[in-house]
């Protein structure tokens, strides 16, 4: 009886970083099998909804033509790793998002059923214990993600991660990454059992190192996990139920040597940087905003249509961004006016006037194609932000960056338990409103109305914008204005990141 007539696919792209050839194979398919849409998601890869299940094998065989698998895109596996969007700025960068390449490919199931179900290998079941030595015939207790992350920029919320791993680079050089576990998002509506969670930094490994850690902090959570409640099978769980000393005693016996000490590391910001960067060899970088990280063609919006344009001629490559946007990257100078003109054509240019509000916001898919949302999100946004940007205005405070997270329910897609003002389905219309993030992915929100409407939704936020705009301290944030005047409620659980 279910209507399970048509599917979302999730491709598999490690950093979000795909060349003009792959964009053009996903143009293809987005238009010939797909809704006519493209989605960037949170996790910097794409999304195509509305697939209908006799075109899934064929829209499925036509991303492994263009060397795109979905593979563990979904599943109890480890995700597709993300990669701070811009890895090409230095050769640091550049290397960071080789370890995070390799992470993905080492941590990618062995078995060949994707290959045989989809790619129409000869179909064989069974043997999963031998094919996977690292998770074995049941897989892992839940879904587990890994991102690596290149301070000051936290544009992954590496924080938000399983394994979250900061980059640690001095005078040019990758010494290694700090070990940030347990980061996660979901909850649920009134159980208190469940909770977002900021990832624990538990101390350093070099490069070579880095590989092995991983896949022990995975065993871990393989034989630790709970696999009895869905709810609580996430390592955030494993990590506050062992503790952190027992969790990394527990790695550090498995993997055979002891992390190192952290390393000091500073975030400054966690969104994206709109515009055109120099990279160190000098190539071009734009960072284009796209709304909710929807490509679609609309009256006086042919975005898609723009950006096969662009891949039609462009040199270099695509990075999307864990904020639903997009880098047209490596554009060498001589090509820089041809990109800029196609961008203006087809309307990609709003990062320029963009709200400070609007650089910042991100909201998940939620309807009309999740099935677990309670409230509109992506659809809402268009609505909801010239209300607050009119709210804003009158406050003096357009300019002022804020970040905005909207999500259709508390499983926490768009990470909204990281937004200065965020927003978490309820029922349709009626949301959670939470605040008092900061700006850098460091400190989770709290809530500070339940289940209400868009009216009083927007009566809470002209009163604190009131009070903002009149006793801020100059550059002080909108999140740490909220706290440092105790204008929310105490947190229910740990809300900053912990060194241990
Ligand atoms: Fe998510 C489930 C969309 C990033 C936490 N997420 C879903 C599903 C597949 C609904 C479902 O299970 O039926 C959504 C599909 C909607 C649709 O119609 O397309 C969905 N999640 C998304 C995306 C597309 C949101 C977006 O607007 O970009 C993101 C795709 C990521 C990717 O490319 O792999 C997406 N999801 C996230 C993130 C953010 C992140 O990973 O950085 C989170 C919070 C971090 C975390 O995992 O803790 C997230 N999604 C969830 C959860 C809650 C997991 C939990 O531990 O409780 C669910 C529900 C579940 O797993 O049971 C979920
Ligand atoms: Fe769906 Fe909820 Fe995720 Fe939004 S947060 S995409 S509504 S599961």
């Amino acid at each position: 009886l279910e209507p399970a007539y048509q599917f979302m696919v999730r491709a598999r792209l490690a950093g979000g970083v795909l060349s003009p050839a792959q964009w053009l194979a996903f143009d293809h398919i987005a238009r010939t099998w797909a809704n006519h849409t493209l989605r960037i998601t949170t996790r910097q890869t794409f999304q195509l909804h509305g697939i209908l299940k006799h075109d899934l094998k064929r829209s499925i065989a036509a991303m492994n033509d263009a060397l795109v698998s979905t593979i563990a895109a979904c599943g109890d596996v480890n995700r597709n790793v993300v990669a701070s969007a811009n890895p090409v700025a230095t050769p640091a960068h550049r290397l960071a998002y080789r370890w995070a390449e390799r992470l993905s490919e080492h941590l990618k199931p062995k078995t060949r059923a994707y290959h045989e179900i989809w790619l129409d290998e000869k179909l064989v079941g069974g043997g999963e214990e031998e094919s996977e030595p690292l998770y074995g015939a049941t897989y892992l207790p839940r879904k587990f993600k890994i991102g690596v992350a290149v301070p000051p920029t936290n544009d992954i919320d590496v924080f938000a991660q399983d394994l979250g791993l900061i980059a640690i680079i001095e005078h040019g050089e990758l010494l290694g990454f700090n070990v940030a576990i347990g980061g996660g998002m979901g909850a649920t509506h009134g159980d208190a059992s469940t909770y977002p969670r900021l990832g624990t930094v538990i101390g350093f490994v070099i490069p070579e190192q880095l590989l092995r850690t991983a896949e022990g902090v995975i065993e871990v959570q393989r034989d630790y996990g709970d696999r009895k409640e869905r709810k609580h099978a996430r390592l955030k769980y494993t990590l506050d139920r062992l503790g952190a000393a027992a969790f990394k005693a527990e790695l550090e016996r498995r993997i055979g040597f002891a992390l190192q000490a952290s390393r000091p590391y500073r975030f400054d910001h966690n969104g994206d940087r709109y515009g055109w960067t120099e990279g160190d060899d000098g190539r071009w970088h734009l960072t284009l905003q796209i709304e909710s990280g929807r490509l679609a063609d609309l009256p006086g919006q042919p975005h898609l249509s723009g950006l096969r344009a662009i891949a039609q001629e462009h040199q270099g490559d695509f990075r999307m961004t864990c904020n639903q946007n997009l880098v047209i990257a490596n554009v060498p100078t001589a090509q820089r006016a041809r990109i800029d003109q196609l961008v203006a054509e087809y309307k990609l240019d709003d990062y320029r006037r963009l709200s400070g509000i609007r650089r910042h916001v991100v909201a998940c898919v939620a309807l009309p194609t999740c099935g677990l949302a309670m409230a509109e999100s992506e659809r809402y946004v268009p609505q909801l932000l010239p209300k607050l940007e009119a709210l804003l205005d009158r406050h003096g405070l357009l300019e002022e960056p804020i970040l905005l997270r909207l999500s259709g329910c508390p499983n926490g897609c768009s990470r909204p338990y990281l937004g200065e003002i965020a927003l978490v389905g309820r029922a349709i219309g009626r949301y959670d409103l939470r605040l008092g993030a900061d700006f850098a992915g460091q400190r989770l929100n709290r809530v500070l109305r339940e289940n209400i409407d868009e009216a009083e939704i927007l009566r809470e936020l002209d009163e604190l914008f009131t009070r903002y705009a009149k006793e801020r301290d100059a550059q002080e944030r909108f999140g740490d204005f909220l706290v440092r005047s105790g204008l929310l409620p105490a947190a229910q659980h740990a809300i900053e990141v912990e060194v241990f």
